[in-house]
């Protein structure tokens, strides 16, 4: 099992784990954003939460992938059950709203994505790609097909409505642990191809056809990324996606979409095997809409209200974490005004950029080589189930804290403790909450055991390593403390700095669900609810200009634009508009065009391409550099413009509070000279 087979290295760079942001309320109230992915903050995160008393908590989840966590918690029962693509055994993969190629593949974890596709393809295997972009991803697939922004649930929904219709529905060995098929069947009635074609821009019979042949694939996975989870109806469509996985019988099925099994922090390996809590939500609300907590976050969409709107709870300080708000959250511009508003604002980063520049205070981590690297999150979401740790290539300044300490500081001074307090005090405390949990619950590895004895035998680290050792001893491949000879734990992947290979995918159904029922429910009730939202839909006009967004191979978000060598070139902060909208608007390549949304205006040079599809305009995220008291030279250089200038706080999806960023109406004309 300890053979290292493969060398995986670990990009710190891509794939964002989402981190957080936090407020408290009261005077005293601050606020934490970040995304993280070191173990490090991940870990000492809900030290930091408890010491700020707070429900105000927001992260890049809700501009991101939330609507997945949700489904992932409310058909398998936990946060990151979320089944990825075998993509080494696949010979099917229906790609909706992701474009790997570029991102790299995100909540689907592997190196050398291109490889990956190419050799499914050479096996023999079909890509098919749903995009309102014919992405770099759809020009290497088999068949791209355009999508109107919004429209995946639709779209789903009539693949889900012909499966049933020809009789095509073969869960095989997942029958028996399946609740809810029925009602998946009667909800599919509204959804024949033909009802939903015209809005999806998709012919009744291309949907039927994939269909079919998703349905005779012997062995397929459907899979949505962003552009599925950032909509209108993201928690749909990304239920839809699993759905369709369990009606094909490619559900936990090698070569089909599939849970897999990390070696520390997965909820999902830990307790009782088959059966769980399942998951809650709402549990408070947001003071200013009433919007409900999911996973313990607010919605991101509500931290401008909440830091404006004056009463009992208002936020009046903040804590930002590895995270650029000011850029990434939808109606950026309120936000900003917001942010300048507040009475004290620290930030965890290493640059004055369009958010740190609001801080009183920054505490900059030391440079990223000089950290250790465990990706705790994204191993849960890996195509191939691999640990890997990196301990710190270079040392580390003296006096310099690393990150987990500048966390604990925070931690110590919200607590009341104030800034000399020993750290190390935190430190033990988390490791203790921790183990003591673990020999608590029924079905660990170290259930039942002595903590005094457990805490010994980690001696002498200390810090994140100590959790993480911890963690992978207890863990599924764990050596259980001396339970498991040969098991894995910090020293073993200290042995092996290339990695080590945990083997292929497994079927892990049905020891990987939690849920209350111990089955896979097909029809959660949040969600049958909101089936009523899709069905009313059906009937809309769409005449609109719909915006959507895009990712650049030499970008990551907001924060690789100061880099000479990622920013130089032609510009990439640009329009996409069809010929025909641009012939249209009286518009040519290069021109400037102004774009307005509900929530604002921005102008923006007019790339025309017919790799956008009619009707839709595209511009990337996480640019708009040109803004005083920043300090980022190069990027201002290079500046772009800020689309979530566009994008509306005031809507939100629903179940998951996420942010809409794609499927943005607005309209765009020529900007005078
Ligand atoms: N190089 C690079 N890599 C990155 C990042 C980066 O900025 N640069 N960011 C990282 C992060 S934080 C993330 S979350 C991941 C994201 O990973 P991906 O989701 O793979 O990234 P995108 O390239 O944004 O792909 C989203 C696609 O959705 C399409 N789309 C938009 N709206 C819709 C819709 O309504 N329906 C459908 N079907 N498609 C739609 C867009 O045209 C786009 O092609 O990438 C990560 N990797
Ligand atoms: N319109 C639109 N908006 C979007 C998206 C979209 O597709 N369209 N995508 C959304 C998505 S998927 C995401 S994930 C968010 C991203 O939103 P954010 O997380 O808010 O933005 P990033 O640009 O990733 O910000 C990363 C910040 O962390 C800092 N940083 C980098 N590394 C470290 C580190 O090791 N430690 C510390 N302390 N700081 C560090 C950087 O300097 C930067 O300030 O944007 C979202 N916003
Ligand atoms: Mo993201």
């Amino acid at each position: 099992m300890t053979d290292t087979k493969t060398s995986y290295a670990t990009c710190p760079l891509c794939e964002a784990t989402c981190g957080l942001e936090i407020v408290t309320r009261g005077r005293e109230v601050l606020s934490i954003r970040g995304d993280e992915q070191d173990i490090a903050s991940l870990v000492y995160l809900p030290v930091l939460l408890h010491a700020a008393k707070t429900h105000n908590f927001f992260s890049a989840s809700t501009v991101d992938q939330m609507p997945k966590q949700v489904t992932a918690g409310l058909m398998f029962g936990t946060i990151l059950s979320i089944p990825v693509p075998d993509l080494e055994r696949t010979e099917f993969l229906l790609l909706l709203g992701a474009n790997p190629l570029v991102s790299n593949g995100s909540l689907m974890t592997a190196p050398d994505m291109r490889g990956r596709l190419r050799s499914l393809r050479q096996r023999g295997g079909k890509i098919v790609v749903i995009d309102p972009v014919r992405t770099r991803t759809a020009q290497e697939a088999d068949e791209h097909h355009f999508i109107r922004p919004g429209h995946d649930a639709h779209f789903l929904f009539a693949m889900v409505h012909t499966l049933f219709a020809e009789n095509l529905v073969a869960p095989g060995r997942l029958v028996e642990h399946l609740d809810g098929l029925e009602q998946v069947s009667e909800m599919a009635q509204p959804f024949a191809p033909e009802r939903v074609a015209e809005a999806c821009g998709i012919e009744a019979e291309t949907i039927r056809a994939l269909a079919r042949e998703l349905a005779a694939a012997p062995r397929a996975a459907v899979y949505g990324r962003i552009g599925t989870c950032t909509q209108e109806f993201g928690t749909l469509a990304s239920w839809l996606v699993d759905v369709l996985n369990v009606l094909t019988g490619n559900l936990d099925r090698e070569g089909g979409a599939m849970f897999p099994m990390a070696a520390a922090g997965a909820r999902n390996a830990s307790g009782t095997p088959g059966k769980g809590r399942g998951v809650r939500f709402g549990r408070w609300k947001s003071r200013v809409r009433g919007l409900p907590e999911v996973y313990g976050e607010l919605p991101a969409s509500c931290l401008a209200e909440e830091i404006e709107t004056p009463g009992e709870g208002q936020v009046r300080a903040l804590i930002t974490l590895a995270g650029n708000p000011a850029l990434s959250t939808p109606n950026s511009q309120r936000l900003q005004q917001s942010l300048g508003t507040l009475e004290f604002m620290v930030s965890v980063d290493m640059y004055l950029n369009e958010t740190t520049r609001f801080a009183n205070v920054i505490l900059p981590p030391p440079p990223s080589l000089a950290r250790s690297h465990y990706d705790l999150a994204l191993y849960q979401l890996a195509v191939h189930n691999v640990a890997h740790y990196s301990a710190p290539v270079i040392e580390r300044e003296t006096g310099m804290p690393d990150e987990w300490e500048i966390f604990l500081r925070l931690a110590a001074i919200l607590g009341g403790q104030g800034a000399q307090a020993d750290i190390r005090l935190l430190d033990d405390m988390s490791l203790a909450t921790l183990i003591q949990r673990e020999v608590a619950t029924a079905g660990t590895s170290v259930e039942g055991r002595d903590p005094g004895e457990l805490l010994a035998a980690l001696k002498p680290r200390r810090g994140p390593e100590r959790l993480l050792d911890f963690m992978l001893r207890s863990g599924p491949y764990g050596d259980g403390f001396g339970a498991k000879e040969g098991g894995l734990s910090l020293a073993v992947l200290e042995d092996h700095p290339h990695g080590v290979d945990l083997g292929p995918l497994q079927p892990r159904i049905p020891e990987v669900l939690r849920t209350i029922s111990g089955k896979i429910e097909l029809a959660p009730a949040p969600i049958v609810e909101d089936v009523a939202r899709l069905r009313a839909s059906l009937d809309r006009a769409n005449g609109r200009m719909l915006l959507i967004g895009r990712r650049d191979l030499r970008s990551n978000n907001s924060w690789m634009h100061n880099l000479h060598v990622l920013a130089k070139g032609k510009d990439r902060c640009t329009l996409l508009v069809h010929p025909d909208d641009a012939a249209r608007l009286a518009l040519v390549n290069g021109d400037r065009a102004c774009v307005t949304s509900q929530a604002g205006t921005v102008e923006i040079p007019v790339e025309v391409t017919d790799t956008i599809m009619p009707g839709v305009v595209s511009i990337p995220h996480g640019w708009g550099h040109a803004l005083p008291g920043t300090q980022m030279r190069v990027a201002r250089e290079h500046a772009g413009v800020n689309t979530n200038i566009l994008t509306v706080e005031e809507n939100v999806e629903p179940l998951s509070g996420n942010a809409i960023l794609n499927g943005v109406a607005v309209t765009v004309e020529r900007a005078e000279a």
